[in-house]
């Protein structure tokens, strides 16, 4: 496969290391998955900060939030008939299931788009009430109007759905709750409305019959969905035959509105992909990329807290029009950075 992405010498632009547990105990485990924002005159990264204790012998430890917020740690001892510990990131304990870290969002900003620091005076971003007890996760942001909406993943042991908050100086956020309720996750708003609607791209996940697929619904505010279509289906054979998922809001060109989505094969390897939604109905795909445009391949990207996983969800338009910096997540672990061509990536699609 070609991959066309141009990585940043300086990847992984952030690692685990670089920042401080948000609590004593806790170490960071995993830095990911970063939505992306200019506010300021500065690039911001609004990072996944995904933490644990520091595990001992036999043991697996994670936090969780009640609903006022408050933690606590779940021990669960390894070996144990009853638990299902096969993936790094989701275990099955006694019948239910349950995340090995707890993640809040925290905000970094950079002058350079590649040296990334904690500014003073910004609130990090935590898990609230019972639909947000194991965490928030993978947000996007878009602004529109003056508002920036930041759609991400909330996790409780009801399952995982699509959390709003809007802001208007990062300081002070409206909660507007789940706008998709389980099973429900990357969810990416278009930036500007279409035909005088909210667009918005999410993923519900049905097991039983249909699949992970990419759907499209409109919205006459930004927090009540409706119109629901599914538009982006996996694959069977191809890299992303087990699930799609959008990356950030979709790019407004003359073609269509351009989307860059991650797909995963059985094997758990997640890609990057595009596909081409019509300017004035983006209920209808022009044409999507039949090979993956970037493909792990870095040893930050194969080896890590999961590995053979590049996943974005945040990217910068640069002011030449063309050249996309992707922020991604690589391994699970790392925060990386790469460009790509807005004109190279619609030469690839089919
Ligand atoms: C999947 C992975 C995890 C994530 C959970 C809940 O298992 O994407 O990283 O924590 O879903 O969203």
């Amino acid at each position: 496969m070609k991959d066309i992405a141009k990585r940043f010498g300086e990847n992984p632009l952030l690692s685990p290391a670089d920042l401080v547990p948000s609590k004593d105990g806790l170490e960071i485990t995993c830095l990911l998955n970063p939505g992306t924002f200019r506010f300021d005159g500065k690039t911001w990264l609004i990072v996944r900060v995904a933490e644990r204790p520091t595990q001992t012998d036999g043991i697996i430890s994670f936090p969780v939030l009640d609903e006022k917020g408050a933690m606590s740690i779940v021990q669960i001892p390894k070996g144990d008939p009853e638990l299902d510990d096969s993936d790094a990131r989701v275990i099955n304990y006694k019948g239910s299931d349950y995340l090995t870290t707890l993640s809040h969002l925290r905000l970094l900003c950079s002058d350079n788009g590649t040296d990334f620091y904690e500014p003073e005076g910004y609130p990090r971003l935590n898990g609230e009430g019972r639909h947000e007890t194991f965490g928030i996760e993978d947000c996007r942001v878009v602004e529109i109007d003056g508002t920036f909406y930041l759609t991400f993943t909330s996790v409780s042991s009801m399952g995982v759905g699509v959390g709003l908050r809007t802001t208007k100086d990062w300081k002070n956020f409206e909660k507007h709750g789940l706008i998709f309720p389980a099973h429900n996750k990357d969810c990416a708003i278009f930036e500007e409305k279409v035909n005088g609607k909210f667009y918005a791209l999410h993923r519900p996940s049905s097991v039983d019959l249909g699949g992970n697929y990419i759907w499209i619904a409109s919205s006459p505010d930004g927090v009540h969905w409706g119109q629901h279509e599914c538009i982006v289906r996996t694959r069977p054979g191809k890299w992303d035959s087990k699930r799609v998922g959008a990356g950030a809001a979709p790019i407004k060109t003359d073609k269509g509105w351009l989307e860059i989505y991650h797909g995963a094969n059985d094997e758990h390897q997640y890609c990057l992909g595009a596909f081409l939604l019509d300017l004035n109905d983006p209920t209808k795909v022009l044409a999507r990329t039949d090979e993956a445009i970037m493909v792990p391949s870095e040893t930050y990207e194969l080896t890590g807290f999961f590995g053979h996983v590049v996943f974005t969800n945040g990217h910068i338009v640069e002011e030449d029009g063309d050249t996309i910096t992707v922020y991604y997540g690589a391994a699970d672990e790392f925060v990386c950075g790469a460009r790509l061509s807005i004109q190279e990536i619609l030469s690839r699609l089919i």
